[in-house]
């Protein structure tokens, strides 16, 4: 009998080390998506990521149920124009935020399969390279003040 309390421990205690590692590490917080009017399919999400760790987290695509497809865009500003440049990925650094808002990095949110108002909430999947994916909440508003 004796036995037994050891073999659950040498089972349980790799178990506990993998679930703890295994734990989403990267923090998102003002997340909002931009409304638009009902004509149009195309919208833009922003937050702000925080990575404490000591690591570069590199988020390399992002799914919803709410639009088919998500890609990552900068907008710049070309001779006066602004313009939107694509990018495959969005690099945090170790021990740093990084902002997506308006005027920057955004997230373009593709072929809205709903309607979505002022208050609505839509849920984002981040999926990163090397850790685990992260699900998050974004709210519906005019502006991030709003
Ligand atoms: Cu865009």
């Amino acid at each position: 009998m004796k036995k037994i309390p050891l073999l659950i421990n040498a089972l349980l205690i790799p178990f506990l080390a993998w679930s703890a590692h295994a734990q989403p590490i990267i923090t998102a917080e003002k997340i909002w998506i931009r409304e638009a009017p009902p004509t149009i399919d195309v919208l833009a999400a922003y937050m702000t990521l925080h990575n404490p760790t000591d690591q570069d987290i590199t988020l390399i695509c992002v799914k919803s149920p709410a639009f088919t497809d998500i890609m990552f865009h900068k907008t710049e500003i070309v001779n006066d124009i602004a313009k939107m440049r694509h990018a495959d990925e969005i690099i945090i650094p170790a021990h740093t935020s990084f902002d997506l808002a308006p005027g920057g990095f955004h997230m373009m949110l593709m072929g809205k399969k709903y309607q979505l108002k002022k208050g609505d909430e839509v849920e984002l999947t981040l999926i990163f390279k090397k850790i685990n994916n992260k699900k998050i909440i974004a709210t519906v508003k005019k502006s991030i003040t709003d």
